[in-house]
């Protein structure tokens, strides 16, 4: 049985080479939820999403998430009717948020909704949202604190990052079968995700390092640095902001306190001796994923130490 943390597009891609090289239904993920986002009276959950449409094949790869060959018709009537189109939802993804809004309204908790879409989209994995409350990652900024997406997308991740806060942390429970998940599983995996806004947000959860730290299960993470910027998304900005290096170290260091073996990029191979002063076994190895061969690979290592 293996339990991965994940974020969004860099983990999914992780996911696909590991679902070659594991049964589906042996894999758990819990996944982030911090960036959800209500927009348009549709509750949108971007890296539930981007995990569910990659492992089904329906993912438009070049960006990384929304569904491959979608039209953005609704949208451009949406902005004809003077509503935001910042956040450029597809036609066909429309739909997954129209079902998830609905069944939410009707009393469904998030995870009962995605363990249905899941099954519909033909995957045997199971997703969890990490939680089924509410729970909001803000930006804090020079101009005030914004949601997630409107820092990543709206404003492009422009403004200087003074602060990241986790709206609902000291409330939110971790979703049925989160804590299960990482107690009773042989491996769990750290997804290359962003430390903070992705694998942060689940740490912080109550219980979940509790968890990770009690679990009997082999714990490996994999760094979403390389040479000293993230593989995508503003990783490095956010650590600036938190007076982080950026580095697969403190990548590392964020993650001592629970993980058991850490795996770096070749191209960080100096930094192996100083990451191993913290107690954590190091594996070297090409963590860039260009093609699904790259992805097995790594996944191969992470199962493999
Ligand atoms: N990312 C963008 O950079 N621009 C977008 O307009 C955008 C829309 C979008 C719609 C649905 C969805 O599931 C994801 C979307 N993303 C978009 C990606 C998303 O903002 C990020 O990948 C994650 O939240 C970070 O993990």
């Amino acid at each position: 049985m293996i339990t991965a943390l994940a974020g969004g597009v860099g983990a999914a891609r992780f996911l696909t080479g590991l679902v070659k090289l594991v049964d589906e239904k042996n894999v758990t993920i819990i996944v982030n939820t911090g960036d959800d986002i209500e927009l348009h009276g549709l509750h949108i959950s971007p890296d539930i999403d981007t995990i569910a449409y990659t492992l089904a094949g329906i993912v438009d790869e070049e960006k990384g998430w929304g569904i491959k060959g979608d039209t953005f018709h609704c949208l451009t009537a949406l902005g004809k009717l003077g509503q935001e189109t910042w956040f450029a939802l597809g036609d066909k993804d429309l739909a997954m948020h129209v079902f998830r809004t609905n069944l939410l309204k009707k009393g469904c908790k998030l995870s009962e909704v995605t363990a249905e879409a899941t099954r519909l989209l033909g995957l045997n994995v199971a997703i969890l949202p990490m939680t089924d409350d509410r729970f909001e990652t803000r930006i804090v900024t020079k101009r005030g604190e914004i949601h997630f997406q409107e820092y990543l997308v709206k404003r492009q991740a422009r403004d200087a990052v003074y602060g990241v806060k986790f709206l609902g942390a000291d409330t939110a429970e971790p979703a049925v079968g989160v804590i299960d998940a990482i107690m009773n599983t042989t491996k769990v995996v750290v997804c290359p995700s962003n430390p903070i806004v992705s694998i942060g947000t689940i740490l912080a959860l109550k219980g979940v390092r509790d968890a990770l730290k009690k679990t009997n299960a082999d714990k490996v993470a994999v760094s979403p640095i390389v040479a000293g910027a993230p593989i995508k998304g503003p990783a490095d900005k956010l650590l600036w902001g938190l007076r982080l290096e950026v580095s697969a170290y403190a990548v590392a260091e964020l993650y001592a306190d629970f993980i058991d073996t850490f795996i770096i990029d070749t191209a960080d191979l100096a930094q192996k001796g100083e990451i191993e002063k913290l107690g954590i076994k190091v594996r070297v190895a090409n963590t860039i994923m260009r093609t699904l061969e790259d992805k097995v690979h790594l996944a191969k290592i992470v199962l493999g130490s």
